[in-house]
């Protein structure tokens, strides 16, 4: 009789040292899904020498994200940022040489797939080089303002320089390497959703995060040799 008690006893603590296990498995699963709850990543784009490219930051939390602080770092004598598009955040393309300063902060916050920014830059670089996209989250915390450190894995990219295509510098909306007239008309018939222009994204020449008609009297103005009415750190088009 002790021996058929003593078997059912031991069947049970095998199976309660199981669920133990399978419990401390799931807790530690849950914690690497934690651990990784907030990526941001840059892109890898090329580009011809001279020409200008939108690279985007963009990432995901499905925790809401209050607010953020993320550093771009880049080699300024390979590459140079023009504008900064951004929907979500403060975006300072001139914070200091080769630093490129992103903060933003929001009481309901982001979260699910977040775009946080697309940085035109120029390549300035000679064809064949490659500029590292250096991103550095400084701050990050959540609708109540926890600390949100330890949940980022962050990505760089890179500006890689090519030669094999004619530049496409910005306001070049058409991407015929050249600034004319045609350009403000592609933006302007882009807009109207009449044709779509192929550099779009590389229009925003006044520099204030989104690509609009007032870029397309911009690319006009500029041609004519007509003043323009361009924020600090913002150069005119060529
Ligand atoms: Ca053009
Ligand atoms: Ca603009």
């Amino acid at each position: 009789m002790r021996t058929e008690t003593a078997r059912p006893l031991a069947t049970l603590m095998l199976r309660a040292v199981a669920v133990l296990i399978a419990g401390l498995v799931v807790l530690l699963g849950a914690r690497d899904v934690l651990a990784a709850g907030v990526t941001v990543s840059a892109e890898d784009v090329s580009v011809a020498s001279g020409g200008a490219v939108g690279l985007t930051l963009s990432g995901h939390s499905e925790q809401a994200i209050g607010a953020f602080g993320i550093d771009i770092l880049f080699d300024e004598a390979l590459v140079t940022p023009h504008s900064c598009q951004t929907a979500i955040a403060i975006c300072n393309t001139g914070a200091q040489p080769g630093l490129l300063r992103l903060n933003s902060v929001s009481l309901l916050g982001f979260s699910g797939d977040i775009t946080f920014a697309t940085i035109i830059f120029e390549a300035i670089g000679p064809a064949g080089s490659t500029a590292l996209i250096d991103v550095d989250v400084t701050a990050i915390s959540d609708t109540v303002g926890a600390d949100m450190m330890e949940q980022v894995s962050v990505t760089d990219g890179s500006v890689m320089i090519d030669g094999l295509a004619p530049p496409t510098p910005p306001g070049d909306a058409n991407c015929d390497s050249t600034i004319s007239a045609a350009d403000s008309l592609a933006v302007i018939s882009d807009l109207a959703g009449a044709s779509e222009a192929a550099c779009f994204g590389i229009a925003d020449v006044n520099c204030d995060g989104k690509v609009n008609a007032a870029d397309a009297l911009t690319i006009l103005r500029s041609i004519g040799g007509l003043s323009l009415d361009l924020p600090a750190g913002c150069t005119a088009i060529d």
